[in-house]
This record gives C-alpha cells, structure tokens and sequence, in this order.
C-alpha cells in the first residue's frame, strides 16, 4: 500500500484497525473501506474516491455463508479492473471485532451487521412507553463482538417524570455499562456521549426503529447528512438500485456507522457474552453443585439459593435463562438447520454467478 493511500485511509480509521491487527500488505495493494452495503453491492471508500463494488468470483467461491461476505465497517483489497468508479473486492482484511446477530428467518447462520467497531451505542428512546425489552438481547450482541458497548437513553426531552425510575432500571440491567441519558433536540447528555467517541476510532449505533438513531447522526455531523447526501443511486450492468449510505466521518475524525432499527435480535453468542450481560447470576452459578446445573430445582444451587436470600434479583436470573436456553439450543444445533443453511448458501453463490455472467 502506498503512502498516500495510508494517510488517507487514516481518515476512515485505518490507524487504529492497523495498530490492532497489523495486516500484512504489499505496495501493490488497494485498501478500502465499506461505507454501505445494499443486495451484494458495496459501496467502498478509499479516503479519496469512491467505488461501486461487488466480490470477485474467486472470493465469492471461498464464502461459505453470509458472515464470509463484506460488511459496512469491513477493511478490504479491491481492484478496478473495468472503470475508475467500478470495483471488485477481492479479500476482506481480518476483522478487529464483529457485531453479528442471526440472519432472519435462520436458526442457524450468523449475519454481521458491522465491522471493526471500537463502541456500539445501544439506543433506546425514553419516552412515555419505555420498555427494556430485548436490551439484553443488544448487550450479549455487542459483548460478543469484542467492542465497547455503550447504552444511550435518547428523546430524554420526552421523559421528565419518570427519569430516576428508568434510569435505574436500566442502571441494574446493565453491570459495569456506561449509560448516557440524551436529547438531540436539546442537546442534554451530547457531551457525555462525545467522552464515548474518541478522534479515529469507530462507533456503531444499533437499536430499535425509531429510536433516534438517524436523529443523533445529524446532531452529531451537524447536518442532515443521514437524510439527504446517504440515498445513492446507481446503475451497474444496467441494473439501477438505491442504496444508503451508513459509515459517516464526523468532524472531530470520529467515525459512526448508522444501521436501519433492529426488531429482531437473533443471538449468535457465546457463554463468556452472557457472562458479561449478567456477571453477578454468573459469578454465583460457578458455585452450584453440579457444572450443568439448570438453577431450577438442583440440590446446591447457589443461584436458587441466591434468589432466597435476596442476594439476586429473581426477574433477572429468569431473564438470564432465557437468553442461556437460546444459547444452548444454537450451540447444540440443529443438523437439519445446519443443512438447510448450506443448500442455502450453495443457491446464493449459483445465482451471484448468474447475476455477474449476465444469464437470467
Ligand atoms: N423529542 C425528541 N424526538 C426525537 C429525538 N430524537 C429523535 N426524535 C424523533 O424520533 C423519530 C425517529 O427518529 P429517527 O432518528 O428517524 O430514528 P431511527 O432510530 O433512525 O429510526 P430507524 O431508521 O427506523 O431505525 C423522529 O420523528 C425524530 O424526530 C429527541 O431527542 N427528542
Ligand atoms: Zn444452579
């Protein structure tokens, strides 16, 4: 890669990714950077010029589900053999960190949402009807992904009230998390979420629809960028899509990737991510008689034991064996899923060749 490539790429956050992994790159290389991904399209950001791309069939032919395809925030080698604007990627740098969830309608293949994140703003909006449903389910995401999770309460201009209840209530759902409670009509709470975005580094935010993730963006870059300049149209093979562009560059070097509002959040997790979500059920789990226990009726259970004498919170620890069961269930797997995923895959790859040979 050459210098002035690197310098540029800076600008996109090449500098912390390199300091983290240390890619091993040759002077010939072309570095870029996913800004949006629309159907197997990509959009690609070089810090100077932009491209359409799409995967080279020699990398389409090492995938071997979703997770192997590009994603926003995904450091790639491309080329342009056909025009200045047109790309192909032909190798996705290994990523730093991954948030992943798992693809709709797939009991079984894991989806990435982004790449390389250095912080995830989990965003929920505290207005009248706030309920913390699923935010268990975004916290196990994100520690799962290796990034630093951070809780933003949003629209707080909405909820004057009820504030102190909610806060606490999400206070003692969220063990050693940083919550800011903010406005991006009033501005409350932005400058505690700047301490959270540091110059060059890579935050991803990920929450509910309509929770004033787009909102935030533009009080953020100090304009309406995720309405106006992000809805791109082009024309490929004579093939016209909109795409919208999601990784931004904000004016202090901070880089923010939007995504659309998650409703559901399938898990791909590990146990050491609920651990995380749920430390304390945790660290008195070990204690339980038997390694396997379920905490349901065991002799020893110190878990039981722990709701009995007040130490846990009951609520909590039934929250837990929920996301545990469905953990469980994925790492048992289902040979017939798993089967299905593949034929799946194998369609996918067959119709991708189609697409780019130009048959129907
Ligand atoms: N009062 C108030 N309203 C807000 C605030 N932030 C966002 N909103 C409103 O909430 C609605 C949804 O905001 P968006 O920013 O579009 O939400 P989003 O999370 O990007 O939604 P999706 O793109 O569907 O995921 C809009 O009508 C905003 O005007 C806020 O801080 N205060
Ligand atoms: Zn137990």
């Amino acid at each position: 890669m050459n210098r002035q490539n690197m310098e540029e790429l800076n600008r996109l956050g090449w500098g912390r990714y390199q300091l983290a992994m240390q890619p091993n790159l040759v002077k010939s290389d072309h570095v870029g950077r996913v800004t949006a991904e629309s159907k197997r399209y990509y959009f690609l950001s070089d810090g100077k010029n932009e491209y359409l791309a799409e995967v080279s069939g020699k990398l389409l032919h090492r995938t071997t589900g979703l997770e192997d395809f590009p994603a926003v925030g995904d450091w790639v080698l491309f080329q342009t053999p056909e025009s200045k604007d047109r790309a192909a990627i032909h190798r996705i740098l290994p990523r730093h960190t991954t948030l992943k969830r798992r693809a709709v309608r797939s009991t079984e293949e894991a989806q990435v949402i982004a790449a390389n994140l250095d912080s995830v703003f989990i965003i929920y909006s505290v207005d009248e009807n706030f309920k913390s449903g699923k935010l268990d389910r975004f916290l196990a995401i994100v520690h799962e992904s290796g990034a630093i999770p951070v809780v933003v309460l949003s629209k707080a201009d909405l909820m004057l009230e009820n504030r102190e209840a909610v806060y606490r209530e999400v206070l003692a759902m969220t063990s050693g998390v940083s919550i800011v409670m903010l406005s991006a009509k009033t501005g409350e709470g932005v400058d505690s979420l700047l301490r959270h975005l540091e110059p060059g580094s890579t935050c991803c935010m990920i929450g509910p629809s309509g929770a004033g993730k787009s909102t935030l963006l533009n009080f953020l870059a100090g304009s309406e960028v995720a309405k106006t300049a992000d809805v791109r149209e082009f024309d490929m093979k004579g093939r016209h899509t909109t795409t919208k562009r999601e990784l931004f560059v904000l004016k202090n070097g901070q880089i923010l990737i939007d995504t659309p509002g998650i409703r559901e959040v399938g898990l791909v997790v590990g146990d050491n991510a609920l651990s995380s979500v749920f430390p304390d059920v945790a660290a008195i789990a070990k204690h339980c008689r038997f390694r396997n226990c379920t905490h349901h009726h065991e002799p020893g259970c110190a878990v039981l034991a722990a709701i009995s004498s007040g130490e846990l919170d009951p609520g909590k620890v039934a929250r837990y064996l929920k996301l545990k069961a469905e953990v469980m269930e994925r790492e048992d797997g289902n040979p017939k899923d798993k089967r299905i995923a593949k034929k799946r895959h194998a369609k996918r790859i067959h119709k991708a060749f189609r697409k780019s040979s130009g048959k129907k």
